[in-house]
């Protein structure tokens, strides 16, 4: 897609037309459409949020909510106003106990599972405005277009502001790509938070992490169960608030050793 092509989906100007198959279903939807709010596009997005209060409300005020049906912030025990934000700013808001980034992706898997009414794509992003949200249809348009299985926006791909990502950050990244490309033959250039994925293919991901090994445990398995997928360029900006991951001196060493022992554990597990 050229710059022009994705510029102008983001800036909402019409294309002719989306295929979207669910199932063996394949059926044509107008992009109009979905502008228009028919909802026939299921498109639900998953926020993990431990004290975001300032971040979270640019988000939801940033969400193409042309594009998504339900936006649901996964609180892990937030002591700030995330929760009352979040929810003002008109996401379904979740609690989630147990702290870690996995249990909040999956308390969020579980209610997108009960609903009556499933999404037929799920997407991730983080909840302190590194992402762009605003750059959600690129992220799923290879579903909708090419049928893909998986989107992962990568930011090594994508434009990244100066100080949004550390340095040990772009190494870990760099090197995890590495390593996932040589026990798994599968090319990916980020570990990146913000991706999107056919509602049904997620859930025969059977996800376990429960931590930091989230996004890579998701793209080790895709590999494995050979998933039809791709990486979009995403940019990438500074956080608003405190960095709990790579910030932190705990936080890198957990998320680095989680990381690789992940990578390692799915090329001998079933
Ligand atoms: N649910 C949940 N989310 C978390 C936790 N720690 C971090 N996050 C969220 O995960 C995302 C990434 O964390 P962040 O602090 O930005 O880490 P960094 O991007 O590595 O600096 C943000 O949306 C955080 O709110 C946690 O323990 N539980
Ligand atoms: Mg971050």
């Amino acid at each position: 897609m050229s710059k022009d092509e994705k510029e102008s989906l983001v800036s909402g100007s019409p294309v002719p037309s989306l295929e979207l198959r669910s199932g063996n279903e394949s059926k044509i939807i107008r992009h109009e459409e979905q502008r228009t709010g028919n909802r026939e596009l299921k498109i639900d997005v998953v926020i993990p949020a431990f004290n975001e209060q300032e971040s979270i409300v640019h988000i939801l005020k940033d969400m193409p909510m042309d594009w998504v049906r339900e936006v649901v912030v996964v609180n892990n025990n937030s002591t700030d106003d995330t929760v009352k934000r979040a929810s003002k700013g008109g996401a379904t808001v979740l609690d989630e106990p147990r702290q870690g980034y996995g249990y909040a992706c999956l308390k969020g898997i579980e209610y997108l599972k009960n609903k009556t009414n499933q999404p037929e794509i799920i997407v991730f992003m983080d909840a302190d405005y590194s992402d762009h949200p605003e750059e959600l249809p690129q992220v799923v348009q290879p579903i909708l277009e090419n049928n893909m299985d998986m989107v992962i926006g990568s930011r090594a791909l994508g434009e990244r502001e100066k100080k949004s990502m550390m340095p040990q950050q772009v190494f870990g990244n760099w090197l995890a790509t590495r390593l996932i490309r040589l026990f798994y033959g599968a090319k990916f250039t980020d570990l990146g938070p913000f991706r999107a994925l056919k509602f049904e293919k997620l859930l025969e991901l059977n996800m376990q992490d429960t931590t930091y090994g989230w996004t890579v445990e998701m793209q080790v398995k895709a590999a494995k169960g050979k998933y039809k997928f791709c990486e979009v360029a995403v940019n990438y900006r500074e956080r608003i608030g405190v960095s709990k991951v790579t910030g932190t001196i705990k936080g890198t060493i957990l998320a680095g050793y989680k990381i690789i022992f992940t990578i390692l554990k799915y090329v001998f597990k079933k």
